[in-house]
């Protein structure tokens, strides 16, 4: 911890005046008279990358994090010397450098100021390792509040705390224990109803503190590398979120069975009990899509073998699971066993794929098959190895999903729990230590077996899972938060937890719903499942110590809340499968947080356990034993209360009553939410129908449906289908305009549209300007109708 005594420590160095500066395209570098550099690039009007060396000149420009095919060009850049000052303007921003000590100054061309330098820029001389502590502080203003930052478990506004980036295999972990698995640098401000980004993209172990040490100064620092950040304008939180997710990467679309249900537990075997539990599912009727096997399945823990006394014949095994509806899902860690008759420990020694320490010899460290090796998955040749190793299980066995664990990396009875930091890393032809490739190995390794699925899954999807994550691995695996704990808290934790990964551009994330370590009442878990049905990823997942996980471990009521809300969560696919459209299109979070939904009211700022799922519905989880409701702020505007259908007007905060079987979930008003059937596995039926849930609103509301094969590539060739529905309600009518896009065709033919809080009884329908006679659609106890799915307008008539 550093004091404010350190603070005032003076080994810390400033840039001094600045002497000369050069204009080179998108780039401006300013020189000061001590070899400081700053180059600044306008990656975007709205976007700027700061750089900061201070030996005169910068290294090979280098990141993991930044997608190559990010958007970049600008419409205006004009660079202007005024006496005391620099200016920097693009259509969006003015950047003001101060001659004297290269203190930078951001704002909006209205002048507001955006994002200030406190101190800026300083640093310290590492003389162990070389190279500099690199600083940064800017000013903060009253009320500026903090979001972002991956899965911190603690309060969604970060204002007043410290956190670090190290990844750390941190079981159990507690609220606001640090650091925990997955790394993001980048944070959201709001100030002044206006929001900013900050992304530091650098490795090293990093460290953000939001008016923690001193009540009006934000800073960040990193333990060795350059400073180097992107400042993103908003002024709407979406423009930050979005900007973001396109400068670190979208993934493609997951096959839609990984949106389903997933069971696992550490673990299932043998075979008999795999085939147990999925049965157990069918009879039962809890609609589940993937089984999990754990380290257990494996030849003493080596990864690519198969334990043959518990599982004597996987291939069968994994096809007749898939019969049944259920993917194969594999764990895969990092260490490899080292063993001389083992093929893939053999491999990687002679073609020298294991990380080595600093004076050559491999680096060892025990993990569960006992001493292991570790390939350097920063080596472009080790990731290409490591693809090809999943030939097997993939093409041949049907595994159809892989689960990176223990990344982080995790190295058992140490005291730091990782490798050495002298472990040296080939860091893609920038050769570096522990210390600056110890947060993206983790990334690496998913992003090596994210390579290797899909090329064997091909012509479907690949469906990846990982532990530890950088920035970035967005494009590559979907994650889970690690080993949470059986307790409301982490019930609490999880809510938050994933909201955050979500506005920090990791979306397609959930926790071990139920808690992985210790054992959940029949309530927790009832309670966890309600809310983990609204998370992006779906599992249960316990660490099998303490009992037995399955919905039927608890009582019958849990058993039938369960499939209730696993049965709303298959009927929400289509709706679900949208919202994961507009992500990996357009970088939008699948939860909003409040104040992401609506940052100009100042009652979102603090608000932690509400959040929208999607555009268009409101969950608020129940957190508490033996809650009969409880109190939630709904957002500013009209919504329906799901289970009642009853209107509440938004801005308050309200009582909601709930059952045990229910939490309160909103739906805004004017919305159509598309639902399928209720299935065991997606794709187990067919279905002519496809049910929109109409809420009506006076006024207008636009909701859109994707949809598309569900699994392979041809939705990149356009054969997806995506509809747009405008919603224009009044007093005694309603318009519904229907836009459809792209070149597939659903199955069905029809829609069923429920009519749900409609204050008038429908006196007749006409379709394309065209009155139709109730016996052309299927007009039923007015309150629901069945129409063609072809049709532009569909007016539905008061009287
Ligand atoms: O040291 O593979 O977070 O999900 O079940 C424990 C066994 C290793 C940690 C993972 C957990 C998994 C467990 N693993």
């Amino acid at each position: 911890m550093i004091t404010n005594t350190e603070l005032e420590f003076k080994g810390d160095l400033y840039p001094s005046k600045i002497v000369s500066f050069e204009h080179d395209v998108d780039s401006v570098f300013f020189n000061t008279f001590n070899s400081v550099v700053l180059k600044i690039t306008v990656v975007r009007d709205s976007l700027i990358r700061f750089r900061y060396t201070t030996k005169g000149y910068f290294s090979n420009d280098f990141s993991y994090a930044i997608d190559k095919s990010h958007s970049h060009g600008y419409n205006f850049l004009e660079v202007t010397e005024e006496a005391e000052y620099y200016q920097i303007q693009t259509s969006k921003l003015k950047c003001v450098i101060q001659k004297i000590d290269m203190r930078v100054s951001i704002y909006d061309l209205n002048g507001n100021v955006l994002l200030e330098d406190e101190l800026g820029f300083h640093w310290e001389e590492s003389y162990e390792y070389g190279g500099n502590i690199v600083k940064m502080s800017k000013a903060s203003k009253d009320g500026e509040c903090f979001y972002g930052l991956g899965d911190k478990a603690t309060q969604m506004n970060l204002k007043g705390k410290r956190l670090e980036n190290f990844a750390t295999d941190q079981y159990a972990f507690q609220k606001d224990q640090e650091p925990l698995y997955k790394v993001v640098p980048f944070f959201i401000g709001l100030q002044n109803k206006q929001a900013y980004g900050i992304f530091f993209d650098n490795t090293f172990r990093t460290f953000f503190d939001f008016c923690h040490e001193r009540r009006n100064v934000t800073s960040f620092w990193a333990e060795g590398g350059e400073m180097n950040y992107y400042f993103i304008h908003g002024p709407q939180m979406e423009d930050v979120v979005t900007s973001y997710t396109d400068l670190t990467g979208k993934p493609e679309l997951p096959p839609l069975w990984a949106l389903g249900y997933h069971q696992c537990k550490w673990s299932y075997f043998p075979e008999s009990n795999v085939k147990e539990i999925t049965s157990k599912f069918r009879e039962l009727k809890i609609p589940c899509d993937a089984i999990y096997l754990d380290i257990d399945y494996m030849e003493g823990f080596r990864c690519f073998t198969w334990n043959k006394e518990y599982f004597p014949d996987p291939k069968r095994m994994v096809a007749e699971l898939a019969e049944d509806g259920f993917k194969t899902v594999v764990i895969i860690d990092p260490g490899i066993k080292i063993d001389k008759e083992y093929a893939v420990y053999k491999e990687a020694l002679e073609k020298d794929y294991f990380c080595k320490r600093a004076d050559g010899p491999y680096m060892k460290g025990k993990v569960w098959p006992g001493e292991c090796n570790f390939p350097d998955y920063t080596n472009p040749e080790v990731r290409e190895w490591w693809a090809g190793l999943f030939k097997e299980l993939i093409s041949d066995i049907g595994v159809k999903g892989v689960w990176n664990d223990m990344n982080e990396p995790a190295v058992m009875e140490v005291p730091n729990k990782t490798f050495p930091m002298d472990v040296r890393h080939d860091y893609d032809g920038n050769p570096c230590s522990h210390r600056k490739a110890h947060n993206i190995y983790g990334t690496q390794m998913a992003r090596a077996t994210y390579h290797g699925v899909k090329r064997f899954a091909y012509p479907k999807r690949p469906f990846i899972i990982t532990r530890s994550a950088y920035a970035g691995a967005q494009r590559y695996t979907s994650s889970w938060t690690g080993d949470n704990v059986a307790t409301w808290e982490h019930l609490w934790i999880a809510n938050i937890q994933v909201q955050r990964m979500s506005i920090s551009g990791m979306g397609f994330t959930g926790s071990d719903i139920g808690g992985f370590a210790e054992q959940p009442s029949g309530e927790l878990y009832t309670r966890w499942i309600q809310l983990g049905v609204f998370h992006p990823f779906c599992r249960t997942h316990s660490s099998g110590d303490h009992g037995d996980q399955e919905p039927w471990a608890f009582d019958t009521e849990v058993i039938d809340i369960t499939r209730k809300f696993v049965n709303l969560r298959y009927q929400l696919l289509p709706y679900l499968y949208t919202m994961f459209w507009q992500y990996i299109e357009e970088g939008i979070p699948m939860l909003k947080p409040l104040v992401y939904y609506d940052q100009s009211d100042i009652q979102t700022h603090y608000r932690n356990d509400e959040f929208i799922f999607g555009n268009q519905i409101l969950v608020c989880p129940i957190l508490e034993p033996n809650s009969l409701g409880r109190r939630m702020y709904i957002p500013r505007g009209q919504w329906y209360n799901y289970w009642t259908n009853s209107l509440v007007i938004g801005g308050k905060e309200i009582w909601v009553d709930t059952k045990f079987d229910e939490i309160p979930v909103f739906v805004k008003a004017g919305a159509i939410i598309p639902k399928y059937p209720v299935q065991q596995y997606v794709g187990e039926l067919e279905f002519d129908e496809l049910t929109l849930d109409l809420y009506y609103k006076e006024g207008k509301e636009k909701s859109v449906v994707y949809e598309d094969a569900q699994d392979g590539y041809d939705y990149k060739k356009g054969r997806y289908s995506f509809l747009t529905f405008r919603v224009t309600g009044k007093e005694k009518e309603l318009n519904i305009q229907l836009h459809k896009e792209g070149k597939y065709d659903t199955n069905y033919s029809k829609y069923k549209i429920n009519l749900i809080g409609f204050p008038f009884k429908v006196k007749s329908i006409e379709i394309d300007n065209e009155e139709v006679l109730f016996d052309r659609v299927k007009f039923e106890e007015d309150n629901y109708l069945i129409v063609g799915k072809e049709f532009n307008v569909l007016h539905i008539i008061g009287e």
